[in-house]
């Protein structure tokens, strides 16, 4: 698939091409453009920015620049292209949506930075294109390059050949299989004995019907606790 990020720091997402990303890249099963803002600003300052309307603090970042912009990116680009706008505002990062967008051919992601940016340019541009207003969690960043990254590797992960171990990505907390959508358990591996800890005995007696049924609860109870908002209560756990 194709990735376009709009960006005023396009060196910002230069680690993209590390890693499980870069390899991506590099077999090209995963195409990312990385575009200046700033290329489309038309005054010696290259301004993108400007006070808010109404009042209020900070900046907001211009109609006029983003739309040029993204005229010019999405000018080649599949009617299927998702645009994707990070903001703390907008419908949250879920695995399910990650899944769904390593099905599309491309995602154009528009950095804002300050306050965001003008609405008006996804009132126009949702006019030809499906815009995601993307949350990845309740705090504030700075910009949307963070989020891009996130993205792109959370997605890249999906692709075929890209993770190695094809059966990891499918086996992973947030696996929509996992009962009632419950947290992956803790971890072992050797030595057996560190530091006076000792692993689990359940996971070296070989019994593989009680290691299931271990590592069942041992989800069930770090969901109840790490993540209540999950809806999984200890009586999962206790059976009362
Ligand atoms: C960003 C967190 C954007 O779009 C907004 C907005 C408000 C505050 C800060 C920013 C910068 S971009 S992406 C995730 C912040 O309302």
């Amino acid at each position: 698939m194709r990735v376009d990020v709009v960006t005023v720091f396009p060196e910002y997402l230069a680690p993209a091409r590390l890693s499980l990303l870069g390899k991506a890249i590099g077999a090209g099963t995963l195409q990312l453009h990385v575009h200046d803002l700033r290329k489309w600003t038309t005054d010696r300052h290259r301004t993108v920015d400007d006070t808010p309307y109404g009042g209020g603090p900070g900046m907001v970042m211009r109609p006029d620049v983003w739309g040029d912009a993204l005229d010019d990116v999405l000018e080649s680009l599949s009617p299927e292209t998702r645009i994707v706008v990070p903001t703390p505002s907008g419908i949250p990062l879920t695995q399910r949506r990650v899944e769904d967008y390593a099905q599309v051919p491309g995602l154009v992601i528009a950095c804002g930075r300050y306050e965001g940016i003008d609405a008006r340019v996804w009132q126009h541009f949702s006019k030809r294109f499906a815009v995601d207003e993307l949350s990845i969690g309740d705090y504030v960043l700075a910009g949307g390059e963070v989020v891009s990254l996130v993205i792109l590797e959370a997605v890249a992960r999906l692709m075929p050949g890209v993770l190695g171990n094809e059966a990891s990505a499918a086996d992973d907390s947030f696996a929509q299989d996992r009962p009632g959508g419950a947290l992956e358990g803790p971890v072992y591996t050797k030595p057996r004995s560190w530091r006076g800890l000792d692993v689990p005995t359940v996971l070296t007696g070989g019994d593989h019907g009680k290691v299931a049924e271990w590592r069942l609860q041992q989800s069930l109870r770090r969901t109840a606790s790490n993540r209540p908002d999950l809806g999984l209560g200890t009586e999962e756990i206790t059976g009362q």
